[in-house]
């Protein structure tokens, strides 16, 4: 049972300032708030960002702001509960739609948080991560890990947009954020989306296999694939549910195929194939969680059994966040037709703490 603690008005004036005079602070006033009892206090509020009131806005920044002021030219998805100018959709993701026009370069720098885009709308941009050309298409999920440069180049007809995910709210909590700017790279040949096109075989130069890894060559260090085509991971779900008609969640996760690992480092990246018509619901989970709707329509109800839901419904592009240790539940509105999501979460970063939970 947990039973009220001493205020700090409880403690003389005199007291107070000595400690404050000597940099100390009494534990007792803050143990709950830092502790709360059973559930942590999560700032992250459910939060629906549409993609058809975003873009013309985003559109707009097109106009205003010329790529020489602007670097990369993003629209920061924020969650108010963490206060819109610290750009957090959660305590670990940063989210942010991106504007490429034809004929744009967003130069090459390297930078300590990782990064994924998933691509939103448009044909025709490239992106160049450590000397590997990805192309762009709906749907796509290229990877620029930490420490890897990269630039964005369209020579398409049409604005090309997509959304950014990064782990920069850890990266910059810890202290480690910096980027380092560079020339336009070199185009190196080899594409991973080639070498690690079919599940299951794996490239092997010079027939050398190290700790059950199939490959040696260690490549965009340690990242042998850096674009995964929305075409292939669309087939796998595909294949997945129509071979398991019984199979409730029609899900995959992005990993490294040289060691089956998280794709990155902090944030873990999935896709979800919902079944015409159908609902399914996801554990409450310690960890945040993003949901991107790549095809058709899906309603996301935020909330555990006995609480107050906040639903959205996604349409086509539509993302939103949920906070951690909370379940999620999912329904197609679609009777005809599957829907498609990407997720992403802070899966990997909270086992890396330690503090992973699925309440069920
Ligand atoms: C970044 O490097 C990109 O390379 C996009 O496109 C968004 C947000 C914060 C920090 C770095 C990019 C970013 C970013």
């Amino acid at each position: 049972m947990s039973h009220a603690l001493g205020r700090l008005e409880d403690l003389p004036q005199s007291y107070r300032d000595e400690l404050t005079a000597l940099n100390l602070v009494p534990l007792w006033p803050s143990l709950r708030a830092v502790l709360p009892p059973g559930v942590p206090t999560r700032k992250t509020a459910p939060t629906h960002w549409p993609y058809q009131a975003l873009r013309p806005l985003l559109m707009r920044a097109g106009e205003l702001t010329p790529m020489e002021k602007a670097e990369r030219r993003v629209l920061v998805l924020a969650n108010p509960g963490h206060g819109l100018e610290n750009m957090k959709a959660s305590p670990a993701m940063y989210l942010g739609m991106q504007l490429l026009l034809p004929g744009e370069w967003a130069p090459s720098h390297r930078h300590t948080p990782n990064a994924v885009r998933m691509v939103v709308e448009g044909e025709g941009a490239c992106t160049t991560v450590d000397g590997e050309r990805c192309p762009m298409q709906r749907g796509d999920l290229i990877l620029t890990p930490t420490g890897l440069w990269h630039e964005h180049e369209h020579t398409g007809t049409e604005p090309v947009v997509w959304l950014d995910v990064l782990d920069l709210p850890v990266i910059y909590y810890a202290e480690t954020s910096y980027a380092i700017e560079g020339q336009r790279q070199e185009v190196k040949p080899g594409r991973g989306d080639q070498a690690y096109a079919r599940g299951g075989v794996a490239p092997t130069p010079l027939f050398v296999r190290q700790n059950g890894s199939a490959g040696a060559t260690n490549s965009h260090g340690g990242y042998p694939m850096l674009r995964y085509p929305w075409a292939d991971a669309k087939a796998a779900l595909q294949a997945m549910a129509e071979d398991q008609p019984a199979l409730e969640a029609v899900q995959i996760t992005y990993v490294n195929p040289e060691t089956g690992a998280d794709a990155q480092n902090n944030l873990g990246y999935y896709a979800l194939m919902l079944r015409p018509g159908q609902t399914l619901r996801l554990p409450a989970r310690s960890p945040s969680c993003v949901f991107h709707q790549i095809e058709g329509s899906v309603d996301v109800a935020v909330g555990n059994a006995g609480e107050h839901a906040t639903t959205f419904t996604l349409a086509e592009a539509d993302t939103c966040c949920a906070p951690g240790y909370t379940a999620v539940t999912l329904t197609n509105r679609n009777a005809h037709a599957p829907a498609y999501v990407f997720m992403a979460d802070e899966s990997p970063f909270h086992r890396k703490l330690g503090v992973y939970e699925n309440r069920g």
